[in-house]
């Protein structure tokens, strides 16, 4: 791809946001010469802002800026105002370092005329055993609700065009806007390839996602993308 950019949401992230940023522009070096970096820290507790604010000063070329909305649980809203990025592909990955950003390469390698979105699916999941059981069930779920013929649902290691948010717009407010996301990519009959990606131990900080109140929101999102996106059409194709 000839230019890219890579976003990352953060929130408390401080303590692994500044080496996330720094091997992915160090891996974009060597892919591009024209790419950015783009950081939404959305009103974090520690000290995300600072380190933030520090690498936009060592990197300045290279970091973009949207206005800090203060408010947390707002990471859908981060997701959906990227597209607005004019780069050709579009890199997401998350702030936390369960991911290497230096294996966006593998993705990079797989970029053809053919292929519009690349995901990654996770080798082996490294977090607690009841996380993964509990993810399991939610992919199972997922998968079979949302008919998503892909390995992974939630593997947040994704490279694609950005031509791709020209069909495909987002509403989702919470973590939903993953699943929405590759619901609407797989209807609009973008060409999708996936390629086995490493996932690691959370090593700062605590996940963002897996509280009650979050959960609870997933659930009633989930089901309100569940009855437009599949449940109407279904209807609207019987009619
Ligand atoms: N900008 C922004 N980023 C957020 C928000 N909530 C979470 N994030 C970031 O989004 C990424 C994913 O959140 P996590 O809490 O790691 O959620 P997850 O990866 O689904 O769940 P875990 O497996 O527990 O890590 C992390 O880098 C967070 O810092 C938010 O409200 N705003
Ligand atoms: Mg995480």
């Amino acid at each position: 791809m000839p230019s890219i950019s890579a976003f990352f949401p953060a929130y408390n992230d401080a303590g692994t946001i500044p080496s996330m940023v720094i091997t992915t522009l160090l891996t974009l070096r060597e892919l591009t010469n024209d790419y950015e970096v783009i950081v939404i820290n959305d009103g974090s507790k520690d000290h995300t802002p600072q380190v933030l604010d520090e690498l936009a000063r060592v990197y300045p070329r290279r970091s973009s800026h949207c206005p800090p909305c203060q408010k947390p649980w707002l990471w859908g809203r981060c997701v959906r105002a990227l597209p607005a990025s004019r780069k050709i592909g579009f890199f997401y990955t998350d702030g936390d370092a369960q991911y290497d950003p230096r294996e966006l390469k593998n993705l990079a390698a797989l970029v053809s005329d053919e292929i519009d979105f690349i995901n990654g699916w996770k080798i082996e999941r490294n977090d607690p055993w009841h996380r993964i059981v509990i993810g399991r069930m939610y992919q199972y779920t997922i998968k079979l609700a949302f008919g998503l013929k892909l390995k992974d649902v939630d593997c947040d290691f994704r490279l694609m065009r950005r031509a791709v948010f020209d069909k495909v717009h987002l509403e989702a407010d919470s973590g939903v806007i993953c699943v929405e996301l590759m619901k609407k990519v797989q209807d609009a009959g973008f060409r999708l390839v996936e390629t086995p990606v490493h996932h690691f131990h959370r090593a700062y900080g605590r996940s963002q996602f897996f509280n009650f109140r979050r959960l609870w929101r997933v659930a009633i999102d989930l089901q309100a993308l569940w009855r437009k996106l599949v449940w109407q059409k279904r209807m609207s194709n019987e009619q």
